[in-house]
């Protein structure tokens, strides 16, 4: 007979197994805290163009909307730190999206957990979520212990510093709750200070209309040209907040074969990104997150950067 404790503990032995960094369990519910912060954080149009932020504002708040019955939140950690990184004077591509997608590698690990713990306990009604669905991960996973959300909003663990990918089982099995811990961020602000657009605001806050992820990934239309001199050579996504982030000085490369970074990725000099077209971007990202820019979207970027 399982009991909530023997289900949390199987469900950790096994995400351990399939080299998930860390996991953490929280209890599904409603989350009173985050709607009056998300509400004003909509509010403040600091979500820019992204507007499918605006939408399914309820279930983002309560995974029971997105899993009818649900009873637990299952929080994953998955590490994407590259072992090598590009060349220091060229046009920067932030290293989650130097290997393959991994909207589809964690889906797929993720998978696997759901079919081991499916064969373990029997039937349960289950979702995985990844990134792209109405739920705030760092939230949850802040909920369940594995870590705490920075200064810069991102979930930062004790041991593994913020290289990670989040990802969530939302399932009608009951398991034992973890608890928060600490935030361990103390008087540094190394993060508020380094971020050349001023996108990190006090109390965790990140005016996302202006951090250079959402520059160069999400905004479709024109790069403002405000952000000219303030771009620092990131064409796609940027890393600076975690580089500068003591919590990271520790930071160990992942293990997974499907992140191994694209050669190209990392041998390209600045000309070569200017010169790239579109069968070479075809090529070079066909299972990569960089797709998301399209070639257009890419070429854009280059060309912003190379104007300045
Ligand atoms: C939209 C989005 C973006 C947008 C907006 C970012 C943002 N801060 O919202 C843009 C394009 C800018 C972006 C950038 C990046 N992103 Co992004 N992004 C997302 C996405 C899809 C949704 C985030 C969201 O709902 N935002 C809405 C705001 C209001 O929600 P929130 O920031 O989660 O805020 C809640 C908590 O912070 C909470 N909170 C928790 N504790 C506390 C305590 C206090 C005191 C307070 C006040 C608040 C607070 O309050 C908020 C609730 O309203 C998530 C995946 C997901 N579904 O969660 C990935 C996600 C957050 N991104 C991720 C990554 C890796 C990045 C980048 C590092 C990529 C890059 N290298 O370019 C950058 C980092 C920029 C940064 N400093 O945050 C990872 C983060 C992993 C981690 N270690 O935390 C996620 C979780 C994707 C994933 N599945 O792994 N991203
Ligand atoms: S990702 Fe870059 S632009 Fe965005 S908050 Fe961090 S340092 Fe600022
Ligand atoms: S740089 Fe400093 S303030 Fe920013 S997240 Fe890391 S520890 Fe926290």
């Amino acid at each position: 007979m399982s009991s909530p404790r023997s289900n949390s503990e199987l469900v950790k032995s096994l995400s351990r197994q399939l080299g998930f960094l860390d996991c953490g369990i929280s209890k599904a519910d409603f989350l009173v805290d985050e709607a009056s912060r998300l509400e004003l954080w909509l509010q403040n149009k600091f979500h820019g163009e992204m507007h499918y932020l605006e939408n399914y504002f309820d279930q983002r708040l309560d995974p029971r909307l997105l899993v009818p019955g649900a009873k637990t939140v299952i929080s994953l950690l998955y590490n994407y730190y590259p072992d090598t990184k590009q060349n220091s004077d060229t046009f920067k591509i932030a290293k989650y999206a130097y290997g393959e997608d991994y909207h589809t590698v964690l889906k797929d690990k993720c998978n696997q957990l759901l079919a081991e713990l499916r064969l373990a306990v029997g039937e349960i009604d289950a979702r995985v979520f990844v990134d792209s669905a109405p739920i705030l991960e760092r939230t949850w996973a802040e909920r369940s212990g594995i870590g705490w959300v920075g200064k810069h909003g991102l979930l930062i663990n004790k041991n593994h510093g913020s290289f990670f990918f989040l990802a969530e089982l939302v399932l009608d099995l009951e398991c034992e709750p973890d608890g928060k811990i600490k935030d361990y961020c103390g008087n540094c602000t190394k993060c508020i200070d380094s971020c050349p657009t001023e996108a990190i605001l006090p109390n965790k806050t990140l005016n996302a209309s202006k951090c250079i992820s959402y520059l160069t990934i999400e905004l479709k239309n024109e790069i403002p040209t405000g952000f000219k001199d303030k771009m620092n050579d990131w064409i796609f996504g940027c890393d600076i907040c975690q580089d500068v982030c003591p919590w990271n000085r520790f930071s160990a490369p992942n293990q997974e074969p499907r992140f191994e970074a694209h050669s190209q990725i990392l041998n390209m000099e600045k000309a070569d990104w200017v010169e790239l077209s579109e069968a070479a971007f075809k090529q070079i990202f066909s299972k990569s997150a960089v797709k998301r820019t399209k070639f257009t979207g890419l070429k854009r970027n280059i060309q912003f950067l190379d104007e300045s």
